[in-house]
């Protein structure tokens, strides 16, 4: 191929990318600048003057952060991010025969690597490929969407920059018969269990009846096996927690020294939840540290030994979150697992009229 035809097919691609991508911003761009959410930091002062201290899970993911966390989904002892793309790669053409065609919607839509396995089958059973990708940081949406074009020539991508709240609030029909959310990951972990019904109630509301949601969760397991994938021997995951209160610096003018703080995670059984944290080392000092974050005119004291809760991941029984979701109108139609039980994938539908019957 001569070297102006090799360009004129390049622009050409470049242009039916163009056309094919829409990117929405929910909130202004000044308030997402840097990947951060429109808020006032109100949240992080909150947790910092409350007893026990805790921060928001969501400041973990400025860039650094995002990288970190890419990096935890590669580690040999965070098994979440194989064994789900394993179930996903096992039953993506059977999601695909149940739902029909249908619109993908992807909340924490991050590099969208998941999303490949799910785009496959729908391309393979000759789909249109509708997908929309639901994500706060704006670089990762783009520059995953375009590669997203540039390997499907078909897909349509509508990506929509905010947060899920926002976005689950402003979906509009699809020109397609169906639409299905999909969740994965066991991000719905993170949540509090209060904060996980209002979130189930959220994707009830934003969906018709008879359309989908799909729901990967991480199941409960041994104690040494979880705390293990928190506390890798990389130690990539105490660097991710870590990261936390460099982002706080660089965004509210900080000055907390991350040496003075370790990495600390464990399982709590009773709760069936991993709970991360970031404690004050204890060097025989006894004078607390005072940490000034100007931006938000905040001081606070760190005593040796002290903590700060940055991360609740839940553990899940898939008995239990199929009861959870059923009742919230969520009818789980099909659960997948992998041989080890370690990771549910769960295809629920929003109820209609013919499930109301059936569960009568
Ligand atoms: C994003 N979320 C599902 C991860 C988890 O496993 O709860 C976040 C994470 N925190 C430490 N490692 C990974």
């Amino acid at each position: 191929m001569s070297i102006s035809k090799a360009a004129s097919g390049n622009v050409f691609a470049q242009s039916t990318i163009e056309k094919r991508l829409q990117i929405e911003h929910l909130l202004s761009p000044d308030a997402l600048s840097s990947n951060q959410l429109s808020d006032d930091g109100s949240d992080v002062i909150k947790g910092l003057t409350q007893t026990p201290k805790s921060l928001p899970a969501r400041y973990f993911y400025d860039d650094r952060g995002s990288e970190l966390f890419e990096q935890i989904c590669e580690l040999p002892e965070y098994y979440l991010t194989r064994t789900e793309t394993a179930i996903l790669q096992g039953c993506a053409r059977e999601i695909a025969r149940i739902t029909g065609p249908c619109e993908l919607i992807e909340l924490g839509s991050g590099s969208s690597t998941k999303t490949r396995v799910l785009l496959d089958a729908y391309n393979q059973l000759g789909y249109p490929l509708h997908y929309l990708p639901i994500d706060v940081s704006a670089g990762i949406l783009e520059s995953s969407a375009r590669q997203l074009l540039a390997d499907y020539p078909s897909l349509q991508v509508h990506a929509l920059v905010g947060t899920y709240e926002l976005a689950l609030e402003q979906l509009i029909p699809t020109a397609l018969p169906s639409r299905m959310i999909c969740f994965i990951g066991s991000t719905l972990g993170n949540l509090t269990p209060q904060e996980c019904d209002q979130f189930l109630s959220q994707i009830t509301a934003a969906l018709h009846r008879g359309e989908y949601f799909l729901l990967g969760i991480d199941l409960q397991k041994p104690k040494h096996l979880l705390e293990a994938a928190y506390n890798d021997s990389q130690g990539v995951t105490a660097a991710f927690n870590l990261n936390i209160l460099e982002h706080l610096n660089k965004r509210f003018e900080g000055n907390f020294d991350t040496q003075l703080f370790e990495h600390w995670a464990f399982y709590n059984e009773t709760e069936h939840q991993i709970e991360m944290h970031l404690r004050r080392r204890d060097s025989g000092q006894i004078i607390p540290e005072t940490v000034h974050l100007r931006n938000l005119d905040l001081k606070v004291e760190f005593e040796p030994g002290e903590t700060i809760l940055t991360e609740i991941s839940r553990k899940f029984d898939l008995n239990t979150i199929q009861q959870k979701l059923q009742a919230q109108g969520l009818i789980p139609l099909q659960v997948w697992t992998d041989p080890k039980q370690w990771f549910g994938l769960l295809l629920c539908q929003v109820q209609t009229s013919a499930s109301i019957i059936g569960t009568d």
